[in-house]
């Protein structure tokens, strides 16, 4: 009885512990690098200790150095100086969420991003989202009338995104997303927790 009393209390304090886990967003500038001209190239694990690996490395552009007028747009359009990240033509990216600092993957409930394309009337690019199983939970493919716009998903245990540029390139920033608090690959079941104190 006592056995199972102390059972009880061990598993109302793990239920205790995942909910007191606070749940924080994590905003992805790409400010704090320091392209010193117009690109950088930096690794694909650059934002791995914010809880995002990407799956090869990324260009960072100074989106003044590369083009004064458009800076105004950008800043407009949700996007933070100095840089932001550049997709070139037609090229594809993926990014994998982890628990910080390591590979181990973990899920997002929710992301946004701001992109900026130049050529309006075509697409700012295909957002796809899937969850830990590869399954699809969304599509974003938006027609660019005003040179930017916000990409968002809000789906419960977002894995990983996949960015497809449309043919003529465009500016991703401030990507935010929020932990959903808990790790459902490495988190203890209540089977473990029986079997540590068996
Ligand atoms: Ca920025
Ligand atoms: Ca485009």
């Amino acid at each position: 009885m006592l056995r199972r009393a102390a059972l009880n209390l061990v598993s109302g304090l793990i239920g205790l512990a995942v909910t007191a886990i606070p749940v924080m967003a994590v905003t992805i500038d790409f400010d704090d690098i320091v392209v010193g001209g117009v690109f950088r190239t930096v690794p694909a694990d650059q934002y791995l200790s914010e809880g995002i690996l990407f799956d090869q490395p990324i260009e960072i552009v100074d989106v003044e150095m590369w083009s004064p007028p458009y800076v105004g747009e950008f800043v407009a359009g949700g996007g933070t100086l100095p840089n932001a990240w550049v997709i070139l033509a037609s090229l594809q990216f993926e990014a994998t969420f982890v628990i910080p600092g390591t590979s181990i993957p973990t899920t997002i409930d929710s992301i946004v991003l701001h992109v900026f394309d130049t050529n309006v009337g075509t697409t700012f690019g295909t957002l796809e989202a899937f969850d830990l199983h590869g399954t699809l939970l969304a599509t974003i493919t938006e027609t660019n009338t005003g040179g930017a716009t916000t990409y968002e998903v809000s789906e419960s245990g977002i894995a990983r995104i996949r960015i497809t540029d449309d043919g003529d390139g465009a500016f991703w920033d401030n990507i935010v997303f929020e932990p959903n608090g808990s790790t459902p690959v490495e988190s203890k079941t209540w089977g473990d927790v029986k079997a540590i104190y068996r």
